[in-house]
């Protein structure tokens, strides 16, 4: 199974900004990082206005970033491509551009731009490449805006960015964690506790699990959060949360949910609604470090993910039971579905033992592409790096 080397920042933004040297005839002006993350816990709850537990990843993408004097904006994006337009097309920019165009965009950047970007989070696995991403554009093209002031307009632009330019409404978990995670441990976000510029509130959590390790792995299996799938989704909370009479669908009486008449929008609530107390009971899980405790609320996440929301996929429903099979004490995927990583829990002494068992049933199937990456319980929030 392929290891999934996160790097080290410092080396990454020096080959980054020769990169940029080549490519454009200067050094850069500034490098930025922003980490992905893993979902810990609370899937599909942001946008109910409910709670969320992600982790910074040591993975992060890296942005170099120089203004222009005309309106021209060139972007490389390492092993991906590049982009080529002007400050009147970064709207209508389409594909992987359409990130760090729209980010300029929506940061209504009013000169042209050089930019050249290496990433180290894996792409469409559930890990947040794509906050990863704007979220770097973003610090690099405003870096007077990293600070607690500037924060609620880097999530906002970042989320413009997504929505409007790329076409997926997601909800915000990512661009927060991305931009305000602590140096270690998980941050608990309440979006049923917005702040009066739309920031949720937060809360840092450590995660001290003994002899237990956080495992992400990631199935190989590629999702597009524009792609259709969590849209519906959205929709099918928001038709919930209006057959209920409730504007958050998060905090829905459960009895009132089973008595749902449409069975799709009662188990879409169902999911919510359990995963939002499943969080709660994850944080009083840490607090007292009981790992299988915490094992056990991962385990029931997936089932809820699997069943009642209808977002994961065969084969990382095989991951999770092959880990489970082979000693994790809990596991689950990650990010939004369709695809993508899970993160398990596992016995420090197990952990090859889980490894081999996955590689095994990936050979079984007859299929490739599964990776490791090791989370370190935790990575510092996006910011600037020295100019090498
Ligand atoms: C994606 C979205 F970007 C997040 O806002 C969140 O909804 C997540 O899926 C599911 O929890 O990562």
């Amino acid at each position: 199974m392929e290891r999934i080397d996160a790097g080290t920042p410092s080396q990454i933004a020096r080959a980054l900004a020769d990169e940029f040297a080549l490519r454009y005839g200067r050094r850069p002006v500034r490098v930025a990082r922003a980490p992905g993350r893993v979902n810990l816990i609370g899937e599909h709850t942001d946008y109910n206005g409910g709670l969320c537990l992600p982790i910074a990843l040591p993975h992060a993408t890296y942005a170099a970033f120089a203004p222009r004097s005309d309106d021209e904006v060139l972007v490389h994006s390492a092993g991906i491509g590049t982009w080529h337009g002007d400050l009147s097309t970064l709207r209508h920019a389409s594909g992987w551009a359409g990130y760090p165009a729209g980010t300029l965009w929506a940061l209504g950047i009013e000169h042209g731009v050089e930019l050249a970007i290496d990433s180290r989070v894996p792409l469409g696995s559930g890990l947040s490449s794509s906050a990863a991403l704007t979220c770097s554009v973003a610090v690099a093209a405003r870096p007077d805006l990293v600070s607690e002031a500037g924060l609620p307009t880097l999530i906002s632009a970042t989320m413009r960015a997504e929505r409007e330019v790329v076409g997926a409404p997601t909800g915000g978990l990512d661009q927060t964690i991305s931009l305000s995670a602590p140096d270690d441990g998980a941050l608990l976000l309440d979006f049923g506790r917005l702040d009066e510029d739309g920031v949720p509130s937060t809360r840092a959590v450590p995660i001290a699990l003994g002899e237990h390790r956080l495992l992400v792995v990631d199935s190989g299996v590629r999702h597009d959060l524009a792609a259709g799938g969590y849209a519906a989704r959205r929709a099918e909370c928001q038709r919930a949360a209006e057959a209920l009479g409730i504007s958050l669908l998060s905090q829905a009486d459960p009895e009132a949910v089973e008595r749902l008449s449409d069975p799709v929008l009662r188990r879409r609530a169902r999911h919510v609604v359990s995963e939002n107390a499943r969080v709660r009971d994850a944080v009083a899980a840490l607090a007292v470090q009981d790992a299988v405790a915490l094992g056990a609320l991962l385990n029931a996440a997936h089932a809820s993910l699997r069943d009642d929301f209808e977002v994961s996929c065969a084969e990382v429903d095989l991951l999770v039971e092959t880990a489970a099979a082979a000693g994790a004490v809990g596991g689950r995927m990650t990010g939004g579905g369709f695809g993508g990583a899970a993160v398990l829990l596992v016995p420090e002494a197990r952990v090859a033992d889980v490894l081999a068992a996955l590689d095994a049933a990936w050979r079984r199937q007859g299929w490739t592409g599964l990776s490791v990456l090791d989370t370190d319980g935790g990575a510092p929030r996006a910011n600037l790096l020295p100019v090498p």
